[in-house]
């Protein structure tokens, strides 16, 4: 099945070039990387390009402004879908997700999941440089969002994910309203009350050393109360 990996970026200059030359190594014939690069200000938009003219498996999305992952993911989505990939990816580009644990992901699709996770509480997987308090921030997330939706999921927050293409197909991408950790959420959620085969796969989760987050309070927030809102079907 062909897959495209959906790499948003906004300002990750320093990972880019690394992250792409790491992907082509795990990926396979015919599959692709889609950035989506929301103009960047420190030119992460006019690499990508260039490095799309290098590496034929690159292409590049260019939005206006930065609006968040939401939005930028539901755009490559469209764009990958439109391309006829069989498989889509959500992939950080910060190197919190490995290169390496794509083939895990894409070969559980293949295996008969419609949604593949890529989950730091199952049995081994693994989180790398946290510190205490973002680990209990993390953990109390996931606990909060099983308390409301009961997906039956370890790890609801993740942002390393597979969609088999008939999922995003039939979820209403439309009626999507979230943008952080809310969006990664709000997806799985669809698909798991869709009644989608949502299956979790453990992954090493690393702090990115280059570059800087855009985890905000009001993305941790947005998450707060639009979870509880999932459950009453209301978005
Ligand atoms: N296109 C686009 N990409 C974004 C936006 N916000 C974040 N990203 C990218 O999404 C990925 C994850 O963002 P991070 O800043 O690492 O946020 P995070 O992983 O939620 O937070 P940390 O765990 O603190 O790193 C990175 O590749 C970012 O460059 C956005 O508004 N638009
Ligand atoms: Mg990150």
């Amino acid at each position: 099945m062909r897959a495209t990996i959906c790499l948003p970026t906004y300002d990750e200059r320093d990972n880019l070039e690394p992250m792409l030359r790491a992907l082509a190594g795990v990926l396979r014939a015919g599959d692709r990387v889609l950035v989506v690069d929301d103009n960047s200000p420190d030119g992460t938009g006019e690499l990508a390009d260039r490095l799309a003219d290098e590496l034929d498996f690159v292409s590049v999305l260019h939005r206006e402004r930065k609006e968040g992952l939401g939005p930028a993911y539901l755009a490559g989505f469209r764009t990958a879908l439109a391309d006829g990939a069989e498989l889509i990816l959500e992939m950080d580009c910060d190197f919190s997700h490995a290169p390496a644990d794509v083939p895990r992901l894409i070969a559980a699709a293949e295996d008969g999941a419609d949604v593949v996770l890529g989950s730091r509480y199952v049995t081994g997987g693994r989180v790398g440089s946290w510190g205490t308090l973002r680990r209990w921030i993390s953990r109390g997330a996931s606990y909060y969002t099983e308390l409301f939706l009961q997906m039956g999921v370890k790890d609801p927050t993740g942002g390393f994910k597979c969609f088999r293409r008939h999922v995003l197909e039939s979820l209403d991408l439309d009626a999507v309203t979230a943008r952080g950790y809310a969006f990664q959420i709000e997806l799985s959620y669809l698909a798991h009350r869709a009644g989608f085969r949502i299956v979790e796969v453990p992954i090493t989760f690393d702090e990115r050393t280059e570059g800087r987050s855009k985890m905000s309070r009001a993305i941790v927030l947005e998450a707060v109360w639009r979870v509880p809102l999932l459950r009453l079907g209301r978005r």
